[in-house]
Order: C-alpha cells, then sequence, then structure tokens
C-alpha cells in the first residue's frame, strides 16, 4: 500500500501539480457547461467560439497575415489550438492560486467568465441572452474549483499532519499517540481525500469531456444546417397564391389569416431538430411500385414548384385549441411524383417515413386525386421549410390530420395497404385514417379580454378542409342562434375568418360557436377527446363584461 507519501513529508510541489489538474477539469467544467447551455437558449454564447472570433477581430493585420503565410489554410485549426493552449496555461495557473492563495483561482476563472461576456454582447447581432451561458458556466467552474482544492488541502493537511501535530490525526485516543509508522493510524484520513478528489476530478473531467464535445457536436451540425437553409435560393413559383380581397378581416384579437412561421404551432416526437443537408437528401420512392425511383432535392424542385395555401391541424387540437395554423406552402404534387414510381394495382397506403424514423399512413387515393392538393413542401411562407417544419422538404395534405399525413424531413414514400403496414402513431391508440373534423374556434373576445358594454365583436376562424365552411353562428348565453359574417376564403383548404357585432351586456356570458360545412354537414355538437381521431364539440366560452 502505498499513496505516494511514503518517507517523511511529501514535496510541497507535488500538490502544485494536482491544484493545476484541478484548474483545468474546472475550466473544462465551464465551458462544457457553457457550450450546453449555449446550445439549449443561445448559440451564439459559446465562449469558445465567441473568444475565438474576437481575437481573429483583434489579431492586427500584419500577423493575421504572417499566420496565413506560415500556417495557410491551418490558420484557424492553429489559431485555435493556441487558444487553447492558453486556456489550459490559465487554468492550471487558477488551481495553483487557489491552493496558495484562495480565493484568487475563483477571482481568475470569474475573470475568464468576464472576459466571455464581454467578447459575447460586443458582437454584431448578440442575441439578448448570450451572456447566460458564461455565466453560468464560470459559476460551475468556480464552485467546483473551491470543490477540488477543499478536498486537495485537506489530503495535504492529513498527510502533513502526522509529522506536524500527531493528536490531530487521533484527537480521542490521547494515550495511544499516533504512531507515524503505523499505516492504520497515518494514512486513512489521507487516503480518504486523496480518493475524494480523484473521484470528483475524474468524473468531473469526464463528463464534462462528454457533455462539451456532444454539445458543441450539435451545435456545429445543425447550425451548418441552418447557414445551408439560409443560403438556399428556391426556384420561383410558376404559380403563387392570390389572397383575394376580403379575405383577412381588421378585427384586434382574430388569428391573422396566414400564420408567421415563428408562431406556427410545432408538434413532433423529435428530440433535437433532425439536420438534413438538401445537397444529401434523397427521396425513395418504393413498396408497391413498377419502378423504384430516387429522387434528389435539385429533382424535386425542378419538377416546377407552385404555391398552395393549406391550414394544418394536429388530431391533438381540443375544441378552441391553439394546434392548427395556416400556411402558404411551396411544392410539387405527391400525384406528379408518385406517377414516376407507377403505383401497383392492390396499393391502397402510403407509408411516409422521416429520417427520424416517424411514419405517417395516408390514404393513397388521397395523394393521387386530381382534385386533392397533397404536395411535397419545400417552402413556407416564402422562405424554405424552417428546421423545425421539416426542412428541407415535408408532405401537406389538405384535410388530413398532420399524423396522418404531414411527415416532415421526409426521406421515403412507400407504397403499400392498410393491412400489410402501420404508421408510427396506430399502435399508439390512433386511427390510421384520420379526416380533420369540421370546427370553429372563437379568437376574441376571451376571459383575458377586458371587455365594456356597448358594441362587441366576436371573431374566430373555422375550418373543413377541403371542403370549406359554408357558415358560422354563434349563441350568447341560451338565446337563438345568431349568423356571423364570414370573411371571403382563400380556399376551402383554408380556414376562414367570421365575425359578429353584438351589444354586450355587463355580467358573464357564455359564447357559443358552431360551423356548417359546404356539403351542409352542422358541427356536430357531441364531445369527443382527441384520441384516437381527433376532438369534436361546439366551444363555449365565459366571457366577463364589465
Ligand atoms: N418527422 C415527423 N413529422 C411529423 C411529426 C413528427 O412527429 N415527426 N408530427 C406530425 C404531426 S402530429 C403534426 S400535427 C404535424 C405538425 O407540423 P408542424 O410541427 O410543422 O406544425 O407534423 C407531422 N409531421
Ligand atoms: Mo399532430
Amino acid at each position: 500500500m502505498n499513496d505516494g507519501s511514503s518517507g517523511s513529508r511529501p514535496p510541497r510541489r507535488r500538490f502544485w501539480w494536482w491544484a493545476a489538474i484541478a484548474g483545468i477539469v474546472s475550466a473544462g467544467a465551464f465551458l462544457a457547461v457553457a457550450e450546453l447551455i449555449a446550445l439549449a437558449v443561445a448559440r451564439d454564447g459559446s465562449p469558445i467560439l465567441a473568444v475565438g472570433s474576437f481575437v481573429i477581430d483583434i489579431v492586427p493585420q500584419p500577423f493575421k497575415e504572417f499566420a496565413i503565410a506560415t500556417f495557410g489554410e491551418n490558420d484557424k485549426p492553429v489559431l485555435l489550438a493556441s487558444l487553447g493552449l492558453a486556456v489550459v496555461i490559465a487554468a492550471a495557473l487558477a488551481g495553483v492560486l487557489q491552493l496558495l492563495r484562495p480565493p484568487l483561482g475563483v477571482i481568475t476563472m470569474g475573470i475568464a467568465g468576464a472576459l466571455s461576456v464581454a467578447a459575447i454582447v460586443t458582437r454584431a447581432g448578440a442575441t439578448p441572452l448570450a451572456f447566460v451561458p458564461p455565466v453560468v458556466g464560470s459559476v460551475v467552474g468556480s464552485i467546483l474549483l473551491v470543490v477540488l482544492v477543499r478536498r486537495l488541502r485537506a489530503w495535504r493537511e492529513a498527510v502533513a499532519a502526522p509529522a506536524a501535530a500527531p493528536a490531530a490525526s487521533a484527537p480521542s485516543t490521547p494515550a495511544d499517540p499516533a504512531d507515524p509508522a503505523d499505516p492504520a493510524q497515518r494514512r486513512p484520513a489521507p487516503g480518504v481525500d486523496r480518493r475524494a478528489f480523484f473521484r470528483i476530478a475524474a468524473i468531473s473531467a469526464a463528463s464534462a469531456l462528454v457533455v462539451g464535445v456532444g454539445a458543441r457536436i450539435a451545435t456545429a451540425t445543425t447550425s451548418s444546417i441552418a447557414a445551408i437553409r439560409r443560403a438556399l435560393k428556391l426556384p420561383a413559383p410558376r404559380s403563387t397564391v392570390v389572397i383575394p380581397a376580403g379575405a383577412e378581416l381588421d378585427i384586434p384579437g382574430i388569428s391573422p389569416l396566414v400564420t408567421p412561421n415563428a408562431d406556427f404551432y410545432r408538434v413532433d416526437t423529435a428530440l433535437v431538430v433532425p439536420s438534413v443537408d438538401p445537397a444529401a437528401w434523397r427521396l425513395t420512392i418504393d413498396g408497391m411500385v413498377d419502378r423504384r425511383i430516387e429522387l434528389s432535392f435539385d429533382d424535386l424542385v425542378n419538377m416546377g414548384l407552385d404555391e398552395y395555401a393549406v391550414t394544418l391541424t394536429c388530431v391533438s387540437n381540443e375544441v378552441g385549441g391553439e394546434l392548427l395554423g395556416n400556411a402558404i406552402w411551396l411544392g410539387v404534387p405527391v400525384r406528379e411524383v408518385l406517377r414516376l414510381a407507377s403505383p401497383t394495382s392492390g396499393a391502397d397506403m402510403v407509408l411516409s417515413r422521416s429520417v427520424d424514423g416517424f411514419t405517417a399512413s395516408t390514404p393513397l387515393e388521397s395523394l393521387t386525386d386530381d382534385g386533392l392538393d397533397a404536395i411535397l413542401a419545400v417552402g413556407m411562407n416564402g422562405e424554405p421549410l424552417p428546421l423545425e417544419h421539416g426542412f428541407p422538404v415535408r408532405m401537406v395534405v389538405p384535410g388530413l390530420y398532420g399524423y396522418v399525413s404531414a411527415t416532415k424531413w421526409l426521406t421515403e414514400l412507400k407504397v403499400t395497404r392498410f393491412d400489410a403496414d402501420e404508421a408510427y402513431w396506430t399502435p399508439r391508440g390512433y386511427s390510421a385514417k384520420a379526416p380533420i373534423k369540421l370546427s370553429s374556434r372563437i379568437d376574441t373576445p376571451r376571459i383575458v379580454t377586458a371587455v365594456t358594454a356597448g358594441p362587441t365583436t366576436i371573431a374566430g376562424v373555422a375550418w373543413a378542409q377541403p371542403v370549406g365552411i359554408e357558415q358560422v353562428e354563434v349563441r350568447v348565453d341560451d338565446g337563438a342562434w345568431q349568423q356571423a359574417t364570414l370573411a371571403t376564403p382563400i380556399s376551402g383548404n383554408t380556414w376562414v375568418q367570421w365575425f359578429l357585432e353584438w351589444q354586450a351586456t355587463a355580467g358573464t356570458h357564455y359564447l357559443t360557436v358552431r360551423a356548417t360545412d359546404k356539403d351542409g354537414t352542422l358541427q356536430t355538437e357531441e364531445l369527443a377527446p382527441i384520441a384516437p381521431d381527433g376532438s369534436s364539440g361546439w366551444q363555449r366560452l365565459l366571457i366577463r363584461v364589465s
């Protein structure tokens, strides 16, 4: 048994090395935590990149030229490596300082945090939360440094104790003086602190490595796709959606006719948004087809792009809920793509698959129907699809809930049969086929709206894709149904705005809304939960008028 302290006393300088290691591990924790938080809340809050960019920006031009002349294309890696070396040296110094002159090590860590914050917030276009990662990182790094150095000091004192002050290591046994030669008396304490130091240091170092490298890779890969998306130029549409005059009502509180991308609801099973490079993207059309087809992104967009206005709806939308949105999609009809592969007779379903394994089962006839604009979308409201809405290609089918039609990050269309294949949600309690249920929603007023007695506008949206809405009616308390005025719809594939003028009287009231579609079907009053195929019922809303 030898803990390195054999002989009389360990050289003090041995602890300096361990203090340096403690400093380096703490700095690693600082950077790893900062990377993780940057990934979650503010990408531009990564101290590694910000300080690197800051240094690149402040290095005088002759130096840059020297670096480029000397290292050529490797100038950035060389810079990062030098920066890394500087960080390691500073971190080691912080550790030694914390051991010899506490709290100088923690102060060094704080200065590093402050410099990172300065480098980050002074960058052009810094986001408001960008200062958070280095702040949290330096706090975690400082705490770890204090903990590690405290262990180190305890270890050092325990090793030194038997010779310096025998009673101190065995205060309860004055009658049996500590014998430096007896390991049972001299070594347990140093052993405990030494092991604690190594355990904490090793666990911290390993976690910092895993978390830091993982977060950095996640940030780098996803943000490079973001950059590719920003740079992507889609061909101009051959035809555009014309929004008819009178389609958008000017009523405070009503849902905008077209939902901005930033406000569009998002529903998916993806823990991290998949990164798909359009240059590497392929769509496979296989299964029950005459020809297996593979399309590249260019193949797809070169088929010609048109705009389509479609209101997407989630099966999880409760009556009166927010899980739907209307967008102008840019894409290619699915039927044109399927035609290339030529589905064989007997097939009745297309299983669309995402790169993340999600699948949706869509009736083949919904995708081949000439009268229904089922599309493979590459654009949304004038931009390439946002990453979280399926970049680079997703499906959109008017009239079917998203889980059976709207596969994001699409990669395969397998032509098959409902009795042969099952989609993601089918064994999880949802129907294999799920047309969107006709429904209506009051957007304003709501319980939170301050309504004063007098003329008040009740307004909202109603949808019955792809048939379209014929009529919306509103009832106040137990009064008669009153017919609301409809805005001009874009098409049956989209929701339509509506409003009703009302003389509000003081007190509390119930507002109820129901719609009728163009086939003459009245929205059912019967309540249904979201599973297995979508909610139903009339929205009944309590409001307060003062
Ligand atoms: N790859 C993938 N696509 C998916 C899903 C998913 O979980 N994974 N969810 C579907 C569901 S349930 C809905 S309602 C729509 C939502 O699309 P959005 O997030 O763009 O609004 O996407 C559909 N496409
Ligand atoms: Mo959904």
